[in-house]
């Protein structure tokens, strides 16, 4: 029996009040799109089969290195994170799947959490080691790196952590395990270049060996932070030679936030998928570095456009090819629950654009050397509105036609804030 935490008559009331103008816009938009030959009903059928997954770290206010400042309500284990994360899913239709974080989100029993996510009609996406921190009781530390460390030891205890959230995820029906690893240097001759990556091979291929058939190893590639000189997989060009040593199991996840500034991602998108080695992605926004901020709020015609390229890895596939897409983002100003929202709604939205691009008349200006009707062909896409196909097909699934006032009319985190524990002042960002 599904429990979601929002009334449905709530969601239903608001709907009616809103169904009359999102009808006219849809059917102005469908005769519009339909005068370029496209079938707003097709692109819909697309959209309602779009899904990004939530991180279950993105429930709470991440905050940054220096502090965070915690909101009344906020979720304090993966239960109440859980609930939160029902709360996104059950609105804005977009994010049934949680991507949970280990140890952060350990309990003792993951068969009664599967079953428990899915009352909440919720299910669960890759597992996420983590060997960028210590935890209490932990006999060798990682504050000189973990699958890359000098130390052998603390390299068996980094690769037995990996080893056991895939047996987690295989209890929690995950199919990926994203491994990012915090090793690298902040100074010159910190340590060898060469040889830390040896010794990350060496670790990371003990894990690879422990995949069940079916699964895949996301390698995240990381250009600094917390290392400021050197990081050990730093780029894509290191995580694809990795994932091509490693085996056909691995892939390369890239986070929009973890490359150099200006760099052209959704080209490292088409490079990856022409190697068969494109694995995922963590979405989010950036002004400066891993600014972690919402997704699309920055820059939402980079997202367009590495958008436009999966449509073409899509259109021309290559072995393999089954991207995971997730959320990962930092909330230090907002409700974690309607910062999500908002990105998941922004993120299928670049998607829908995507999908509006006339790709016969964009490859026949491309082969005809018109480089201004090629660009046309992707602009007009990107300049439609898509909010209506979004909105319909939210409502038609159960969904809100305006999440963020379902979710405030709901008062849903004025009332957690009656049940939870309050969350400790502290730092900082994951
Ligand atoms: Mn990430």
């Amino acid at each position: 029996m599904t429990q979601l935490p929002i009334s449905s008559d709530l969601i239903a009331d608001r709907n009616a009040a809103h169904l009359e103008a999102l009808e006219d816009d849809y059917a102005a938009l469908g005769r519009k799109l339909a005068r370029a030959g496209i079938d707003i009903d097709a692109v819909k059928a697309k959209v309602a089969e779009f899904s990004v997954a939530v991180p279950s770290w993105g429930a709470g206010r991440g905050g940054t290195r220096f502090a965070k400042f915690p909101i009344p309500g906020e979720p304090t284990n993966i239960h109440e994170k859980l609930e939160d994360c029902a709360v996104i899913q059950q609105l804005g239709r977009t994010t049934p799947r949680v991507s949970p974080h280990f140890p952060w989100d350990k309990v003792s029993d993951y068969k009664a959490l599967r079953e428990e996510a899915a009352a909440l009609g919720l299910g669960f996406d890759a597992v996420n080691s983590n060997t960028f921190q210590d935890q209490p009781g932990q006999p060798h530390t990682y504050a000189n790196g973990s699958l890359a460390a000098q130390d052998a030891a603390t390299r068996a205890q980094a690769v037995e952590h990996n080893i056991e959230c895939i047996e987690i995820g295989r209890q929690l029906g995950s199919k990926d395990i994203t491994v990012w690893v915090g090793d690298g240097t902040n100074f010159p001759g910190q340590q060898d270049l060469g040889r830390s990556l040896d010794r990350y091979l060496e670790a990371a291929s003990q894990i690879y060996a422990a995949l069940p058939d079916d699964w895949r190893m996301l390698l995240e590639h990381k250009m600094f932070e917390p290392a400021f000189y050197s990081t050990v997989i730093s780029d894509w060009g290191s995580s694809i030679l990795a994932a091509q040593e490693l085996g056909p199991k691995a892939k390369c996840l890239v986070d929009l936030g973890h490359h150099a500034p200006n760099v052209n991602i959704e080209q490292i998108v088409a490079r990856l998928h022409r190697f068969g080695k494109l694995g995922g992605f963590h979405f989010n926004d950036s002004k400066y570095g891993d600014d972690d901020l919402d997704s699309g709020s920055i820059n939402p015609h980079q997202l367009f456009l590495v958008f436009n390229e999966l449509a073409e890895a899509e259109a021309n596939p290559r072995e393999g090819f089954n991207p995971s897409y997730m959320i990962d983002q930092s909330h230090n100003v907002t409700d974690p629950i309607e910062s999500m929202l908002s990105s998941a709604e922004t993120i299928t939205q670049c998607f829908a654009k995507a999908a509006l691009v006339d790709r016969a008349a964009l490859h026949a200006a491309q082969e005809a050397n018109d480089t201004m009707m090629a660009f046309q062909s992707l602009r007009r896409a990107y300049n439609t509105d898509v909010a209506p196909i979004l909105a319909m097909a939210r409502m038609e699934a159960g969904g809100a036609i305006d999440v963020l006032e379902a979710y405030r009319l709901s008062q849903y985190r004025a009332r957690k804030a009656q049940q939870r524990k309050a969350v400790g002042l502290g730092a900082g960002i994951v």
